[in-house]
């Protein structure tokens, strides 16, 4: 009997102690979460991109993301990138290492346009 007692402690404690952990676990995850990298997104939706005109610092990694249901590219108009066919949800990211304007626009839908203006 008296085994069987300490035996429901042990679980308890056990039991307690994993679920102290696990909130902390679960507390510290949000603040990870909130480190921001050096990134900008450009959202690919209803055939534009948006915002149309990105103005970032030099060294910047903008990150387009398809968020239309049919497919888009990103292609720089002087040949700086340029990515594959992005279906829904895909992304193409591109790190801007020096100043200027660097216009873009989409070579399934030309009349698609975007520019990056980087300082
Ligand atoms: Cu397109």
């Amino acid at each position: 009997m008296r085994r069987i007692v300490s035996t429901a402690v042990l679980f308890a404690t056990t039991f307690g102690v994993g679920f102290v952990g696990l909130r902390a676990g679960a507390r510290s995850l949000p603040a990870a979460a909130q480190q921001k990298a050096d990134t900008t997104e450009v959202k690919i939706d209803n055939f534009s991109f948006g915002p149309g005109t990105l103005t970032v610092p030099v060294g910047t990694t903008v990150t387009w993301t398809n968020r239309d249901d049919i497919p888009h590219t990103v292609v720089s108009t002087d040949g700086a990138f340029k990515s594959k066919v992005l279906d829904t949800d895909e992304k193409f990211s591109f790190t801007f290492g020096k100043a200027g304007t660097f216009p873009y626009f989409c070579s399934i839908h030309p009349k698609m346009t975007g520019k990056v203006i980087v300082q």
